[in-house]
């Protein structure tokens, strides 16, 4: 047998499982991001529309971004309101990921 290492699949995961952010990377997206609370385990945001089908419209929007990304929300809707939970379950918390896809549903909620 040759000495060729062929990874398995769980190393090509782990090798391509997403960083937590760190305290002072937390403490900057903050900054980037004023209008979420922001914790280790998670981004979160209200989002409040004029009514049902705005807020339906706006998921619509954020699904589109989501599936492109390949990386989805946890999130729930009542009639205008829509709360965005935003966390990387294969990495058990917070990753740049979820900071880029809380940029995109902000600048796609300003321009609705
Ligand atoms: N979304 C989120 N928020 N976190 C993930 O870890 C994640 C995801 N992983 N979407 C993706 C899909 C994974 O389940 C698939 C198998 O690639």
């Amino acid at each position: 047998m040759s000495g060729v290492q062929i990874p398995s699949v769980t190393q090509i995961k782990i090798e391509l499982m997403q960083n937590l952010l760190d305290a002072a990377q937390l403490k900057n997206a903050q900054n980037l991001l004023p209008d979420w609370e922001i914790s280790a385990g998670s981004l979160f945001r209200l989002f409040v529309f004029t009514n049902f089908v705005d807020a339906f419209d706006f998921m619509t929007s954020v699904s589109l971004i989501a599936e492109n990304m390949n990386h989805h929300p946890d999130w729930s809707n009542v009639y205008n309101k829509v709360e965005v939970r935003l966390s990387t379950h294969d990495s058990g918390g917070v990753t740049s990921l979820d900071v880029d896809l809380a940029l995109s549903i902000d600048s796609l909620f300003i321009k609705e």
